[in-house]
């Protein structure tokens, strides 16, 4: 089996998001579309993210541990593993930040659990940690990049990587925003 190169990034930890900074990000929350309570849907888009590949977007609504925010949290391997992105605008030259809260599945081996997080392309890390023995989510929320596209559209893109096999770690509440 392919051995992963996993590697979490908390840069700049102490950061702290404040509502002076917007979200870029159309439904960073994945508060959007609603599903029925207890359960989950898989989509190729929901608002604000589009499939780039694999089965696409499960959305779920507390169905297999609780979100960070709101009820819905989204899982990339849904199905199989699968990349989803967004592209906002932004200002070439000019710094962000992007935040994004991470969890293992519950009971899922970090082997089948991780995300990697892109920036227009490029890999900023991959999220990975093991659910092995967890009741509920366990949230990182202090993961934060900075970055500073040189291009006037960038994307933010996440892709489900480890086994692929219908299971796969959780994101909730990503936010790009201005840095200054
Ligand atoms: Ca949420
Ligand atoms: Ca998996």
């Amino acid at each position: 089996m392919k051995k992963l190169s996993l590697l979490i990034i908390p840069l700049l930890s102490m950061l702290t998001f404040t509502s002076a900074n917007a979200n870029l990000l159309v439904n960073g929350n994945f508060e959007l579309p609603h599903v029925a309570n207890g359960t989950f849907r898989i989509f190729k888009n929901i608002p604000g993210w589009t499939t780039v590949s694999g089965a696409g977007i499960e959305v779920q609504f507390q169905s297999a541990g609780a979100p960070f925010d709101g009820n819905q949290l989204v899982e990339l391997d849904s199905t199989n593993n699968s990349r989803m992105q967004q592209t906002v605008a932004t200002m070439a030259g000019k710094r962000y930040l992007l935040y994004v809260a991470h969890s293992p599945r519950p009971g899922l081996p970090a082997s089948s659990s991780g995300i990697q997080v892109l920036f227009n392309g490029a890999v900023l890390g991959t999220l990975q940690a093991d659910g092995t023995g967890l009741a509920n989510t366990l949230w990182n929320n202090k993961i934060v990049w900075v970055v500073t596209p040189t291009v006037n559209n960038s994307t933010v893109e996440f892709r489900a990587v480890g086994t692929s096999d219908g299971a796969g770690a959780y994101i909730d509440d990503v936010i790009l925003a201005p840095a200054d």
